[in-house]
């Protein structure tokens, strides 16, 4: 693995609307400016990463209908639809591609920009966040989509969700015995009745606490890839975290992974091989101050650089 090239395609969605706070569209050029690019090819000579730039969007004509409970639908929708076919170009470019969120809404069209280039059953996402984002228009507090996408992707909710026309393009094809959450500590109690029903798996703050992180993340990636054999999209919200190390975030919940959790994390997901895409999201530059921004423009950092191989003992290539 080392020997090869690792192709990686960068793509920016700057966009809040999924949130309630303003400013998570500013992550990816706070991000892009802190040096991530040239960052990233510092990590090693054989990592080739292309940039392609951010995702615009214009509103469907057609757009316009409210439905229950669905904030800034309209938007939403026609956002993720264009970053899905973003997605579809880098992974024809034969790119992993990275998504720099933006607020967590965005995972609805990476994730399925992946589908269509993956057989569902092929793949397996883990979902690291103090969230589960589970929602639906139905079961959600505040109307916020952040806190919805992940049950518009999977199968096992479809019959819960209305027809919603403007997200007809987006199939929910995967199965939630794919997922596997880690981080959770903040769980809405529809949420919580969702994950008895449908025996989802995850490991929370408590796991983490009781077991350590090696333990969790390694029982984590065997759960959803047994055999090793499945493409791995890793969707990581930032406030995962906990505030000490990001606390520019919409929706930061104290008790959470330490720097350090993080970033070992991602480096036993980078050891696994299996890892194909990535979501880094909920980075909001307009909270907080100038300290907690730089805080978590450089953890956000460090979670995505042990992603791509970075070595805390130092790069030999
Ligand atoms: N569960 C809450 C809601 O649905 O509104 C909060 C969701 C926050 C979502 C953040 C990004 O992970
Ligand atoms: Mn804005
Ligand atoms: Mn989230
Ligand atoms: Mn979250």
């Amino acid at each position: 693995r080392c020997l090869n090239t690792q192709k990686i395609g960068i793509i920016g969605v700057p966009f809040d609307k999924g949130a309630s706070k303003r400013g998570a569209d500013k992550g990816p050029k706070a991000l892009r400016e802190s040096g991530l690019i040239d960052e990233i090819k510092q990590i090693s000579s054989n990592i080739d990463v292309k940039d392609y730039g951010d995702v615009h969007y214009e509103l469907m004509s057609s757009n316009g209908r409210k439905i229950h409970n669905l904030n800034e639908l309209n938007h939403v929708a026609a956002c993720n639809r264009a970053l899905a076919e973003r997605i579809e170009e880098i992974l024809n470019d034969e790119r992993m591609p990275i998504t720099l969120g933006g607020c967590h809404s965005i995972a609805i069209g990476s994730i399925s920009g992946v589908v269509r280039k993956t057989a569902p059953d092929n793949m397996c996402v883990l979902w690291i966040d103090a969230h589960l984002d589970l929602n639906t228009n139905t079961t959600s507090p505040t109307g916020n989509m952040h806190g919805m996408p992940a049950s518009l992707i999977v199968k096992e909710l479809r019959s819960n969700w209305p027809f919603v026309p403007e997200l007809e393009w987006c199939k929910a094809e995967l199965s939630l015995k794919n997922f596997c959450w880690i981080g959770l500590r903040s769980i809405d109690y529809y949420e919580r009745l969702s994950m008895e029903k449908y025996g989802i798996k995850y490991f929370d703050m408590r796991d983490i606490d009781k077991m350590g992180i090696d333990k969790v993340t390694n029982a984590a990636i065997k759960h959803i890839n047994p055999n090793g054999d499945k493409k791995l999209h890793v969707s990581f919200d930032i406030d995962a975290l906990d505030p000490l190390f990001a606390n520019a975030t919409g929706t930061p919940v104290g008790g959470g992974l330490t720097l350090r959790e993080g970033i070992f994390l991602m480096e036993e997901v980078y050891k696994s091989g299996t890892l194909r895409s990535m979501d880094l999201v909920e980075v909001n530059p307009q909270l907080g101050d100038a300290r907690d921004v730089t805080n978590t423009i450089n953890s956000a950092k460090a979670i995505l650089y042990a992603a791509l191989g970075n070595n805390r003992s130092g790069n030999t290539s």
